[in-house]
């Protein structure tokens, strides 16, 4: 039996919906501060998505939505400048509260956390922002929970690229049999997958949800939580619509799943 070492989450739509109204708002306030007229709706911030990594998200949006900016000589550093800003003020909405972990997220980072089994960050944002978020939804000193946290520029390239994925496992030390990968979006899955992490549950939300998942273990709408259980929409039926230690070692253990 392989047996579950550890546990390896995306942050951005994993651990909070925090795309909409977090990154979209921050990025937004950083345009306006810079007196740029840019707005992105929620609905443009969709299409955006496609590609991950702030930075490269503004040279996206320059290069396919508004190819008539006259851009300044030194494009890179411009556009770096905005995206600090941008994590300055996302910053300050996580330190405000604006988003809350999606539902089971706390419950199954303590129940595998107790039980021994490692926990790990993998993400294209940047660290500050993933401390900023643990920070405002989890208790004091939950940063010491991860035993690493893969984040931003650390790699060469971003979801879907496998980079990321591959760097925490070799910070890990842990064979890819022995993880579970949780994710958002097709792109995150397709970094796991391309990692050789076999096991990957999905939690879709409105941004992702009529994304490909069929190389996912399990997709659901969340982890679940008592009283409130997860809608299942494909994979295996964890028990009273709950994701927990037993069924996530059976996951690993029987090799069910879609994959
Ligand atoms: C998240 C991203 C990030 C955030 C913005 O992808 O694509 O770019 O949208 O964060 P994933 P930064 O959930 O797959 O990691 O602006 O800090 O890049
Ligand atoms: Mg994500």
């Amino acid at each position: 039996m392989a047996g579950l070492h550890a546990l390896i989450f995306d942050v951005d739509g994993t651990l909070a919906d925090t795309e909409r109204d977090g990154h979209r708002v921050a990025f937004n306030r950083a345009f306006a501060e810079a007196g740029l007229d840019w707005d992105w709706s929620a609905e443009l911030y969709g299409e955006l998505l496609s590609v991950t990594g702030g930075k490269e998200r503004i040279l996206y949006y320059l290069d396919h939505y508004n190819t008539r900016f006259v851009r300044p000589d030194d494009l890179n550093d411009f556009i770096a400048d905005l995206h600090r800003s941008k994590t300055a003020h996302y910053m300050t909405l996580m330190a405000e509260g604006a988003i809350p972990l999606r539902p089971g997220v706390r419950r199954v980072l303590e129940e595998t956390r107790a039980a021994g089994v490692r926990l790990a960050i993998a993400t294209t944002t940047t660290p500050e922002n993933v401390g900023a978020l643990i920070r405002s939804t989890l208790p004091e000193g939950a940063m010491e929970w991860f035993d690493v946290i893969g984040a931003g520029d650390i790699v060469p390239n971003k979801k879907p690229a496998a980079d990321i994925y591959a760097w925490v496992l070799r910070q890990m030390k842990v064979e890819a049999r022995h993880v579970i990968a949780f994710e958002d979006s097709a792109h995150g899955l397709v970094a796991a997958r391309g990692a050789g992490i076999e096991r990957v549950v999905i939690t879709v939300n409105d941004y992702t949800s009529a994304q490909d998942f069929a190389d996912a273990s399990v997709v659901l709408e969340d982890l679940g939580e008592p009283q409130v259980p997860a809608t299942l929409l494909a994979g295996p039926a964890p028990t009273d619509g709950i994701v927990d230690l037993a069924f996530l070692r059976g996951l690993i253990e029987t090799g069910d799943g879609l994959a």
